[in-house]
């Protein structure tokens, strides 16, 4: 149902040029946000440095699958106004909103209090190099931030995964998404979780992966679970739900099976083992905000192992067909 590229990884490490000392020989390159632009898919790709630091670096993939660089890392004005300490900007997520180009991204900055807290961002594009910071949120610790293409009884929509447990090490997580609306993109109110983790299943933690999708049945939402049951590491695995057309914060249906899981060396290894996270997805023929048809061809990008760029195929259908899974009569997922 999902189909690899078999140019995959489709983007490395040693694809990324060196626009600055600091990206010679860079680490990995992962999870990038992806929307159609200029007959290519552009990428929004977080590549992380030898000193872990992250550069946002934005790329377009031709429809041939080669790939180009523009002449610089991106830049988002105004970022370095916010007032708590920044130390990495990833999860870079890509809306079309108003013919406008938005970006939500997670920060991971120190508080005023000196604890360490992620927030997420709003940022509109100028060029693919050069953003606009909106503002970032500081009012809780959230992440796995992304928006619709479109406003709800007049107000901006997005999902986003509160941190609400504490993991053994200390760090914040969350196993449940939420909506949260906005009248200016800045200020954010959290509203009602849609859903949450399923214990003892693949998805026992889980967050939005790219920006849903507008189908004639409602929203396709695709997600990212983590299967923390396993001794050895987290799977991170890649799943689908369907949410209602005119109130996305009411889920309809939600598949038993993930669609993607870590199979491939290249999701299996890396920086870190055993993750596909799915953070982009483009529907052939659907550019702007209308319902995409169920034959329409599907392009999914996600990051393999923390470490490089892969994409899959699929259809609408398919996605849809997908929500619909049982699982085995003992161990059926309850919503
Ligand atoms: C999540 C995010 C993802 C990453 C995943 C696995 O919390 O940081 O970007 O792919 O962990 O490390």
């Amino acid at each position: 149902m999902m189909r690899r590229d078999p140019r995959n990884p489709i983007l490395a490490r040693e694809h990324i040029p060196a626009f600055t000392p600091a990206l010679r020989d860079v680490s990995s390159v992962f999870n990038p946000g992806a929307i159609r632009y200029e007959c290519a898919d552009l990428l929004m790709l977080r590549v992380q440095t030898r000193s872990r630091e992250t550069a946002l670096i934005p790329a377009l993939v031709h429809d041939d699958g080669t790939h180009t660089f523009f002449d610089a890392v991106a830049t988002i004005e105004g970022l370095h106004e916010h007032p708590e300490t920044i130390h990495h900007i990833y999860d870079p997520r890509l809306t079309r909103l108003d013919g406008v180009i938005h970006m939500v991204f997670a920060l991971d900055v120190t508080d005023a209090t000196g604890a360490g807290a992620c927030r997420l961002g709003v940022a509109r594009m100028q060029s693919p190099t050069q953003w606009e910071l909106i503002a970032i949120d500081p009012s809780r610790d959230t992440r796995n931030g992304v928006l619709f293409p479109r406003r709800f009884n007049g107000s901006f929509l997005r999902l986003e995964r509160p941190n609400r447990h504490t993991r053994p090490d200390g760090v914040a997580t969350g196993a449940a998404i939420c909506a949260a609306t906005s009248p200016d993109l800045a200020a954010w109110n959290l509203g009602p979780e849609i859903m949450a983790g399923r214990w003892h299943y693949w998805d026992e933690l889980i967050g939005s992966g790219p920006p849903p999708v507008l189908t004639h049945h409602g929203w396709l939402h695709l997600y990212h679970g983590v299967a923390t049951h396993f001794a050895a590491s987290n799977i991170y695995q890649a799943g689908v739900c369907l949410l209602d057309r005119d109130d996305p914060t009411r889920l309809i249906r939600r598949g038993a099976m993930n669609i993607l899981e870590p199979r491939e060396l290249y999701e299996l290894t890396g920086q870190v083992p055993n993750v596909v996270f799915p953070s982009g997805i483009i529907v052939e023929g659907i550019d702007a905000d209308v319902p995409a048809p169920d034959d329409a061809p599907v392009r999914i990008y996600y990051g393999a192992a923390d470490t490089c760029v892969a994409r899959a195929h699929t259809t609408i259908r398919e996605l849809l067909d997908a929500c619909a899974e049982t699982g085995i009569a003992l161990g059926q997922p309850s919503q």
